[in-house]
């Protein structure tokens, strides 16, 4: 009697183990698919009734980073959702459908999508700030930031990227020290040429602070915070401390790096 129903209840218990298994591996494989699906349409759901913007992204992002810095600086009243990396997200298909690349950041914006981080800034200085303070009013002004702009994402991040992940995403044992050697060197040719600029304007694209300056803070941040050797520059310092006085990068860079 007694010995039926000790085996009564081991199986009783191992229905339950079985049942703990089942739902576990549920959760692990569908629960969070669900989190994530649930959370993507309700701010979808809320972004047609409410007129802030959307933007995707994860805050140690480089790319989202900028955008944030931007809002923060024109107190854009807005939404975000963590998405990239460690967040997933990025690679579901409902938002592959919104932005192909599966990066971020993504903005949505009354019915506009729009990817690209720099496309970003630009639509939302448009938008966001009739003075046109941060992207000028004359196409003269606005092609100069459009300049810096875009050789910040040909020229000067990639080695810096390069940097970045080399010193503070990848464990020291696994690091190409040649390779993040040679980025060293060829950011300190990108500084110069920030350097020569800043000799003549007080700002990278003039004397007033534009959208060209904010993707190169974030730049220069991560130069100033990994353990290398750097050169002096004193026109990049004045100009890096002035930039590290702004809301948005007190707001948005003054992290650890991660
Ligand atoms: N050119 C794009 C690049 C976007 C990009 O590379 N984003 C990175 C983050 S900085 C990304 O999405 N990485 C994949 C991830 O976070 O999962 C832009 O300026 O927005």
């Amino acid at each position: 009697m007694r010995l039926k129903s000790d085996s009564l209840t081991l199986n009783g218990s191992a229905v339950g183990a079985l049942g703990y298994v089942l739902i576990g591996s549920f959760w692990t494989f569908f629960g969070r698919w669900l989190f994530v699906y649930l959370e993507f349409n309700f701010f979808q759901f809320m972004n047609t009734i409410s007129p802030k913007p959307l933007i995707w992204g994860r805050l140690n992002s480089f790319n989202v980073q900028k955008v944030l810095f931007l809002c923060e600086e024109l107190q854009i009243d807005h939404e975000r959702i963590d998405a990239g990396m460690a967040f997933g997200v990025n690679k579901t298909p409902e938002y592959l459908k919104m932005n192909p690349n599966g990066l971020v950041p993504t903005l949505k914006d009354q019915g506009l999508i729009l990817w690209e981080s720099h496309a970003i800034l630009r639509y939302l200085a448009r938008k966001f700030d009739a003075k046109g303070a941060w992207y000028g009013t004359d196409s003269q002004k606005m092609s100069l930031v459009d300049q810096w702009l875009d050789w910040t994402n040909t020229t000067s991040w990639p080695p810096m990227r390069t940097l970045f992940w080399g010193w503070i995403r990848v464990e020291h044992d696994k690091r190409n020290y040649e390779e993040l050697e040679a980025s060293r060197l060829q950011m300190i040719t990108m500084l110069e040429i920030m350097e020569a600029q800043l000799s003549q304007t007080a700002f990278i694209a003039g004397e007033q602070m534009s959208l060209a300056d904010i993707p190169l803070a974030l730049i220069a941040y991560r130069w100033f915070n990994i353990p290398i050797k750097r050169p002096v520059m004193n026109n990049l310092n004045r100009w890096y401390q002035a930039m590290s006085q702004t809301r948005g990068f007190k707001r948005y860079s003054s992290d650890s790096l991660s």
